[in-house]
């Protein structure tokens, strides 16, 4: 295990959701600054919001390669760098070293080439914080797609196997159900019983696709804690090792041939 924290920025807690190309300034600010009090190694990687996602639903596009029109291509892209320069700025003004990054320079003739996550490490080492996001990524022959923040979380943990792993909501958590907001505190498996009610706005998948996200990191061994990022103060109490309320995946252990 690298001894590095893995966080998810969730569009929902960036940015307004509901109100097109509109960051959450206050939430973007109060993370930059729970980021610097802790001061461990960090790798963030942040979603689309009202963004990257707005544009995707504009123009059409998704997760699967395809021949996009390419002012969509391009927007998605220019917005998606538009954000990441805020909350890049965001984290240089707390007193960070933050250093956004594009997936497409993870991304070899349409895959992601692993060895790549390893300079991660690198910066890391060096005090800089890598803050990769979801974008628009050539795959071949000008077939592009969206690559989103949480199948990156999935990719990068599975390579670099990060101590913590921390996917922020705007929510408290995976809830039981819907109406009474019952949160359940430790999802010990994948359950049918739960209810999502996602964002229209949100191409890549929303709750649910989070969800399996999160098992696949568990089954790698490691814990990975859902958590409301609008209360940056959780997220600095799970970032130091403290329970907040939230939702736990423990880690699966691959005991007994699993
Ligand atoms: O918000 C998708 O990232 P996500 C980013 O993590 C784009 O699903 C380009 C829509």
């Amino acid at each position: 295990m690298t001894q590095i924290s893995l966080i998810k920025l969730g569009g929902s807690v960036i940015t307004v959701k509901d109100r097109a190309l509109t960051p959450n300034i206050k939430s973007i600010e109060e993370l930059s600054r729970v980021f610097a009090k802790c001061g461990d190694p960090l790798i963030v990687i942040h979603g689309g919001g009202s963004f990257g996602h707005y544009w995707s639903v504009k123009y059409d596009m998704h997760t699967k390669p395809e021949l996009y029109d390419p002012r969509g291509i391009s927007v998605v892209h220019e917005s998606m760098v538009a954000l990441n320069q805020i909350i890049v700025k965001s984290m240089s003004d707390a007193g960070l070293a933050p250093y956004g990054i594009s997936p497409i320079s993870f991304f070899e003739d349409g895959k992601v080439n692993v060895t790549k996550f390893n300079e991660l490490v690198e910066f890391t080492r060096r005090g800089i914080v890598p803050v990769i996001f979801g974008d628009m990524v050539h795959i071949r022959e000008g077939r592009f797609s969206i690559v989103s923040g949480d199948s990156l979380m999935t990719r990068v943990a599975t390579h670099l196997m990060p101590s913590r792993v921390i996917f922020t909501v705007n929510v408290d958590g995976i809830y039981k159900d819907m109406k009474n907001k019952k949160l359940v505190k430790v999802l010990n498996f994948p359950t049918s019983d739960i209810s999502f009610k996602d964002s229209s706005i949100d191409v890549t998948g929303g709750m649910g696709r989070k969800i399996s996200e999160a098992f696949e990191i568990a089954r790698l061994g490691i814990d990975v804690n859902i958590v409301n990022g609008l209360d940056a103060e959780r997220v600095f109490d799970i970032l130091r090792g403290v329970e907040a309320k939230g939702t736990l995946i423990p880690a699966i252990s691959n005991k007994g041939g699993g």
